[in-house]
């Protein structure tokens, strides 16, 4: 089932979620929403904040959904480690139309639990650490925005405001 995305100024999105106490067929079925819906979207990334569900889970899969490509499923995950610096250009499903440059590590080795709840740690470098961290992000409140400084951050968020106003947001 497709949920719908909820969009910057929403609190699930600026709170911290709550760790998975238990990896039970209904967070099996929320994570195969996620994939659908990050599919649908389209986008290579979703955390269960962005469907509006406080809980420590996300997907990724950085090829869009390729044929044969593996989606990640991440229950309760954390950095282990974190290297390198990288600065290119993100978006945000619960921003939508609105992109940034954020510099980020390079490289992160993430350690959590896959859908059956197994034990799991993920290297990634480049577009896969980016999104790891985007994910874990949003696990803790933080949104690409909020990792801007200055004029940029202030432009991105007087659009939205007055998006918000219009009532197109
Ligand atoms: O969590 C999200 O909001 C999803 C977000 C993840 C992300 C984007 C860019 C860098 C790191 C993490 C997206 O998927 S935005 C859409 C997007 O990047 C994309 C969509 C279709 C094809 C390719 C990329
Ligand atoms: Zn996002």
């Amino acid at each position: 089932m497709i949920r719908p995305i909820v969009r910057f100024g929403d609190p699930v999105l600026a709170r911290r979620a709550e760790p998975v106490a238990e990896v039970t067929d209904e967070i099996r079925r929320l994570i195969d929403d996620m994939i659908e819906t990050m599919y649908a979207a389209p986008g290579i990334g979703l955390a269960a904040p962005q469907v509006g569900v406080p809980l420590r889970l996300c997907v990724i899969d950085i090829t869009g959904g390729k044929h044969g490509a593996e989606v990640l499923a991440l229950v309760n995950p954390e950095f282990v480690e974190r290297t390198g610096m990288q600065l290119e250009e993100e978006g945000c499903l619960s921003v939508p139309g609105h992109n940034a440059t954020v510099a980020r590590p390079d490289r992160v080795v993430v350690r959590g639990l896959n859908r059956n709840g197994e034990p799991v740690t993920i290297e990634g470098t480049g577009l896969l650490a980016r999104a790891l961290q985007h994910e874990l992000d949003h696990l803790d409140g933080t949104l690409f925005v909020d990792r801007l400084r200055g004029l940029r951050r202030d432009l991105i968020l007087r659009k939205i405001r007055k998006q918000q106003r219009a009532g197109t947001w």
